[in-house]
């Protein structure tokens, strides 16, 4: 008899979890950077930050339109390359996911974005800077932060108003964002009086500088620009130390201004030449910001770099703007990115027009004893 209630207790059981199941919605939002290769430690911090909010959102519960719904993060790598770039989006294409946070590196957010807006599937970068992103006219096309625009240019201004610097030569990796970022610099510190005194060009999967920078320490500059991330600043400034460049300053966008950087420059005294930037405030000044710190670090011990914050808001964006259409179907929730007001870690998310930040922060920071520090 006990066996026999057991079993009707099961079957009422599995039929009130089929409905309960029957009823949920499955909303897949992929994310894409480079989680191999000379870039997976931001890749995987981003990746991270994205999880983060997918579990908190899924532990939380959330309903929209009435049903219940589970997120599930569809994670893609890209290496960093446009054209594995472009095959991971067609991936979540073809996978029919509802929203994409990504990609992480300029050179492969342009060209995917051009294959999400053809599959109608809304898109926010959380770390691509090159403007062009948001210049190509795709509707649902966001980012989260502050733009090369700003980064170059408030740079050059630090160089030639705080540091007063008159010579500074230019190198970038020649990726989207590194070529990108330092023409900004270079137009804005030539507007300021700065004499550039030599121009290099590396790639981003060089770490042998030595010939650039003995060409450029003949021309005896008083700082160094460079466009691109921190696989070659790590190097680099190890190099210009054993040139005996230990007075020039060294400046760069955000690429370079990871917790990374501190390792690859392999104890370089001049790290503590740094001057970077980033398109956002401190952790220390965002909202919220020091205990999302705390539960990221809880989670992820030692593997913080600087975009997870910004995965991880990204992620809540599509989720709010989901909640306030009343629907998961791209279709339907996409307009309403357009009229996003959420309050999230980094800032307080609303957008232009052209998918632009509305109002980013920019913060710079340097390096002292073996820490990033903030300057403002
Ligand atoms: N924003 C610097 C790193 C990513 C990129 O724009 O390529």
């Amino acid at each position: 008899m006990q066996v026999k209630l057991n079993a009707i207790v099961g079957a009422v059981a599995a039929l009130a979890a089929g409905t309960v199941f029957a009823q949920e919605v499955v909303v897949r939002i992929g994310h894409v950077g480079p989680v191999s290769g000379a870039q997976a430690h931001y890749g995987k911090d981003n990746e991270n930050g994205a999880r983060m909010a997918v579990e908190e959102i899924n532990a939380k519960g959330v309903t929209i339109g009435g049903k219940k719904v589970k997120l599930e993060l569809v994670a893609e790598d890209d290496a960093a390359d446009p054209k594995q770039g472009t095959a991971a989006a067609q991936k979540l294409c073809d996978a029919k996911v509802n929203a994409v946070v990504g990609h992480l590196n300029s050179g492969t957010t342009i060209p995917a974005s051009r294959i999400y807006n053809d599959c109608g599937i809304p898109q926010i970068t959380p770390s691509a800077t090159n403007p062009k992103y948001t210049q190509q006219g795709y509707k649902y096309a966001f980012r989260l932060l502050a733009s090369d625009n700003a980064l170059g240019a408030g740079l050059a201004l630090y160089a030639a108003d705080t540091l007063k610097l008159k010579k500074m030569a230019i190198i970038d990796d020649r990726t989207a964002y590194g070529q990108g970022v330092a023409e900004v610099f270079k137009k804005t510190a030539a507007q300021k009086g700065i004499q550039i005194v030599d121009e290099q060009f590396t790639t981003d999967k060089a770490t042998d500088f030595m010939a650039i920078l003995t060409a450029i320490k003949a021309k005896a500059p008083d700082g160094v620009f460079f466009g691109g991330m921190d696989p070659q600043a790590g190097p680099m400034l190890r190099q210009l130390e054993q040139l005996g460049m230990g007075n020039v300053k060294y400046f760069g966008g955000d690429g370079i201004c990871t917790a990374k950087l501190i390792e690859l420059s392999g104890g370089a005294k001049t790290l503590n030449n740094v001057v970077c930037a980033e398109g956002g405030a401190s952790l220390d000044k965002m909202p919220g910001g020091k205990a999302w710190r705390a539960r990221y670090d809880a989670k992820y011990p030692g593997q913080f770099q600087i975009y997870a914050p910004y995965t991880y808001d990204a992620v809540h964006v599509f989720v709010d703007a989901m909640t306030r259409a009343g629907s998961t179907d791209p279709k339907v929730f996409s307009p309403k990115l357009a009229e996003a007001n959420y309050q999230g870690v980094t800032t307080k998310v609303q957008f232009e027009k052209d998918g632009e930040l509305k109002n980013p922060a920019m913060t710079l920071y340097t390096y002292k004893d073996g820490k990033k520090v903030a300057l403002n």
